[in-house]
């Protein structure tokens, strides 16, 4: 496979160049940003008059299902192939895809448009950047490049990506031209009232229970610097939470002032644990995720531990006073 690095323009081009039906896709457990952009992508291949699927291999969140045309994006087993290209968005490997990769196997043409770290990304047509805050950043300025105009629907899509995947503007990834770009697409009819409200603060009474227990258990540990919590399935089963739920709940620990990391641990069987790991600018969470064989961003990680939830715990808890005494 040949690979081209390229950027706006050079995606633009391949998209007006590729075969469809095209199959869009992000990685599992899709985030505002692969929602928000999925739906942009998807938008965007069908106005330059191309037949398009929009798949992920785990349902989109409730807290997105508000979004203008979200009806589109569909699960693996309900969408028939074969597609002759696909377009990843917010990922950059097959393997992030789940069960979707296999809509669209080898050698089927690949578009990847991303902005977490990779140094082999797959595709034959790569715009990688981790200078963007978000992909949906990217997919404005790929409407620009395609000189497509932004619907309302899509702009409302695209500014929840943004927010989301900067914390609200929040985190220290967020830049001036996060900021041109939500402008833009709050002229072309983002409402970010609506967006704050429906995303980040609105609660179910399931969500405010789960948020009650994991506060309850915040342990403050490795002389101030960390705050670990903890659920279990017994906690999600008798608040009636659910995973999504669970999302940024251990950015209180965080904010603990002297915290620098905070660990929230998900028991999720026997022998499997799940950690959500944020951090402040001088920890980097991607050293403790990264060790568990996880990834995600210098203030956001997670990786899964394939053990219970107490020696879990000891582990991620050596590797955290280890990543606190210094670099490696
Ligand atoms: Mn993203």
């Amino acid at each position: 496979m040949t690979q081209a690095t390229t950027d706006a323009q050079g995606i633009a081009a391949a998209l007006r160049a590729c075969a469809d039906p095209v199959l869009v896709s992000a990685h599992e457990n899709p985030d505002g940003d692969a929602v928000g952009s999925l739906l942009a992508m998807c938008h965007l291949v069908r106005a330059i008059g191309k037949r398009a699927a929009c798949v992920t291999a785990d349902p989109v969140p409730d807290i997105y299902c508000w979004l203008p045309g979200v009806e589109c994006i569909q699960r693996p087993d309900e969408v028939e192939g074969p597609f002759n290209t696909l377009v990843i968005v917010d990922a950059s490997r097959r393997s992030r895809l789940g069960a979707t990769a296999d809509l669209a196997a080898p050698p089927v043409s690949t578009l990847v448009i991303d902005h977490h770290r990779d140094d082999a990304p797959e595709g034959e047509h790569v715009w990688l950047d981790p200078s963007y805050a978000a992909v949906g950043e990217m997919l404005y300025e790929l409407y620009v490049a395609s000189a497509q105009p932004v619907p309302p629907g899509v702009a409302q899509a695209l500014y929840v990506a943004v927010a989301t995947d900067t914390g609200s503007f929040r985190y220290p990834s967020t830049t001036a031209r996060s900021h041109r770009i939500v402008g833009d697409l709050i002229e072309a009819g983002a409402d970010p009232a609506a967006a704050a409200h429906r995303v980040f603060d609105a609660m179910s009474p399931e969500k405010l229970a789960i948020l009650n227990r994991v506060l309850n258990r915040m342990d403050i540990c490795l002389a101030g610097r960390a705050a670990f919590s903890y659920v279990t399935p017994e906690d999600m089963a008798e608040t009636g939470a659910d995973a999504p739920d669970l999302n940024n709940l251990i950015n209180y620990g965080r904010n603990v002032n002297g915290v620098q990391v905070a660990i929230l641990f998900r028991s999720t069987g026997p022998e499997t644990t799940k950690i959500s790991i944020r951090s402040r600018p001088e920890f980097d969470a991607r050293r403790v995720a990264a060790h568990f064989g996880g990834g995600g961003h210098p203030g956001a990680a997670g990786a899964t531990l394939e053990m219970p939830l107490e020696n879990a715990r000891e582990a991620v808890t050596e590797r955290v006073r280890h990543c606190l005494e210094g670099p490696e």
